[in-house]
């Protein structure tokens, strides 16, 4: 399977330094020198337009971090799927631990979100993990799982069309990385809760994400179950986001 490298760049970034940013990546010339990836970005949405615009031609497609649930209407602050397919995202992350933890998004609500994506010509990103406390109690699975049912069940046959990423909520942005045996038992883990659910979603891409860097991608995308990343602060360099596009 060609692994998938995202950048989730969360709320960074100004016109000024995402044009530097792009023109580094464009620079590196991922589809010759990183041609076992796809390869996206996911700005922040209110740089959709510009970064699509940018990107145009290239072979790094383009993402949002969030979606709403509803199409359109009157639900203040929400950004619907078809606005961000008309300004040329391809990709939506759902359900990442900060929108979790900061916005109370429920797994029902995350699982509905990747409905609505799919329903508008999205490919949504599923993001799964657990907190420290909940490794540290054996939760691991019991969580994920949870997490992944409610997916499951809201999707149907569907779900084959989504990408999951597991980020252990413990290793996002915090230097501490899942050692590759610790990533890749969940991913089987998950691998195994999709394909018993829906045999053709043994093909959906697991990607890992929580402090990815270059000298750490390689190991963890030879893992067998690790289909890509998703990456966060090493997407904001032009030459990490390019070298781990390139461990693929
Ligand atoms: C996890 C990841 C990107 P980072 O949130 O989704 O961020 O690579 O900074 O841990």
């Amino acid at each position: 399977m060609k692994k998938l490298v995202v950048g989730n760049w969360k709320m960074h970034g100004s016109r000024a330094s995402n044009a530097e940013l792009i023109q580094g990546l464009l620079a590196a010339d991922l589809s010759t020198t990183a041609p076992r990836a796809d390869v996206a970005v996911c700005p922040p949405a209110v740089f959709l337009a510009d970064v699509a615009a940018a990107l145009q031609g290239s072979a790094i497609a383009v993402g949002v971090q969030d979606v709403s649930v509803q199409a359109q209407g009157a639900f203040t602050g929400e950004v619907a799927g078809p606005m961000v397919r008309e300004f040329g995202a391809t990709y939506a992350i759902v359900g990442h631990s900060e929108r979790r933890s900061y916005h109370a998004e429920s797994d029902q609500l995350v699982a509905d979100k990747a409905k609505a994506a799919l329903a508008h010509g999205l490919v949504p990103i599923v993001c799964v993990g657990e907190t420290l406390a909940e490794r540290e109690s054996g939760q691991t699975e019991v969580v994920v799982g949870r997490q992944l049912d409610a997916v499951i069940a809201t999707l149907g046959a569907d779900v084959a069309k989504a990408v999951v990423a597991y980020e252990p909520v413990w290793a996002i942005g915090t230097g501490k990385t899942a050692s590759p045996e610790q990533a890749q038992a969940v991913h089987a883990f998950l691998r195994a809760r999709l394909t018993s659910a829906q045999p053709d979603a043994a093909k959906v891409p697991l990607l890992y994400g929580g402090s990815v860097k270059p000298d750490n991608a390689q190991v963890l995308f030879a893992q067998p179950d690790i289909d890509g990343g998703l990456i966060g602060g090493a997407a904001l360099k032009a030459a990490d986001f390019a070298a781990i596009a390139r461990a693929a």
